[in-house]
């Protein structure tokens, strides 16, 4: 125990609390609102209209959406890296957000050849190929299976690829911004491949989307089985309609162009069917001519 008198201690919290005050007024260039022979802060002086008037009742917005004064947290895109608006990118703003999940309207967005727009009600599901049963389901159905809801983050493979020339794009939004984390709800792929039995020699499904790209993609079974999901939710909401709306594949940790989005049909067959999208994309090659998929 130091002898110090309670007088001394009180002292140099005084001053100690005073230089800290003095140093954050020198870091953020302001300063204290109670200075002496500061001017008097109207916002806290005077009334102000929102605390005057009287606000929106409920119902002003069914779906809530962020304050307008948050109109700078948006996805933005890159007027000169595409031809087209339908098969382009936009980036997730990774500088305004915090914490480990995307918000749902900020996730980035990869299309081929735009959104799909599909009713629910008209969505199908078929799983055909090296199956005992082949078979369509309906989104009532794959909603009636158990479900799950998992975390993962989705990265496209494009992601900061423009800077392998050196800097291309200003700020990470746009050097870093493919990539978004949420939370899916869905039925595992092993639950719907366990209803239609898949054959002995079923080794590979090819996963094809119904958008007008028809974009697909080949898959082990041994991946899908692990720890794929269709997911029809995401972050406690349905899906979006950039995102997949109503159903899409979730592929952890694999690159986000086997994530196929508005999914429609499900083949197993006993080799990678070799789409455009593993042969003249998403593929690096390899010294000997061979190709890497990743
Ligand atoms: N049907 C379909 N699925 C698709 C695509 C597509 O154009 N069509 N783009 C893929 C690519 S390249 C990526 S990176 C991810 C992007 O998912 P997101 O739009 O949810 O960010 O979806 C994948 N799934
Ligand atoms: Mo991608």
């Amino acid at each position: 125990m130091s002898d110090t008198s309670s007088a001394d201690i009180l002292s140099r919290r005084k001053f100690l609390g005073a230089a800290s005050l003095a140093g954050a007024g020198v870091a953020l260039g302001a300063k204290p609102a109670m200075a002496e022979g500061a001017k008097p802060d109207p916002l806290i002086t005077e009334v102000q209209d929102w605390n005057r008037y009287l606000g929106d009742g409920v119902q002003k917005t069914p779906y809530g959406v962020p304050s307008k004064f948050e109109k700078n947290v948006i996805r933005r895109d890159v007027s000169w890296l595409t031809a087209s608006p339908e098969s382009s990118v936009n980036f997730t703003p990774l500088h305004e957000l915090d914490g480990i999940i995307t918000p749902s309207g900020l996730c980035f967005e990869r299309h081929h050849s735009g959104v799909a727009e599909i009713n629910p009600a008209d969505h199908r599901l078929m799983i055909n190929g090296l199956v005992d049963k082949p078979l369509v389901f309906t989104m009532d159905d794959i909603k009636r299976m158990p479900r799950v809801n998992k975390i993962h983050f989705l990265e496209c493979a494009a992601n900061s690829g423009m800077e392998w020339r050196g800097a291309q794009l200003n700020g990470c939004q746009f050097t870093h911004g493919m990539v978004h984390n949420v939370m899916y709800t869905g039925v595992t792929l092993k639950t719907v491949l366990d209803e239609a039995g898949l054959k002995p020699n079923a080794k590979w499904l090819m996963l094809e989307g119904a958008d007008a790209a028809a974009m697909n993609r080949s898959l082990p079974v041994e991946k899908a089985l692990n720890d794929c999901l269709l997911a029809f939710g995401m972050n406690g909401e349905a899906l979006r309609p950039e995102q997949g709306y109503p159903l899409r594949a979730v592929i952890p940790g694999w690159e986000g162009n086997l994530w196929v989005k508005w999914i429609r049909r499900i083949e197993a067959g006993d080799q990678p069917w070799q789409t455009r999208e593993e042969t003249s994309k998403y593929t690096d090659l390899l010294a000997d001519g061979r190709s890497r998929k990743h």
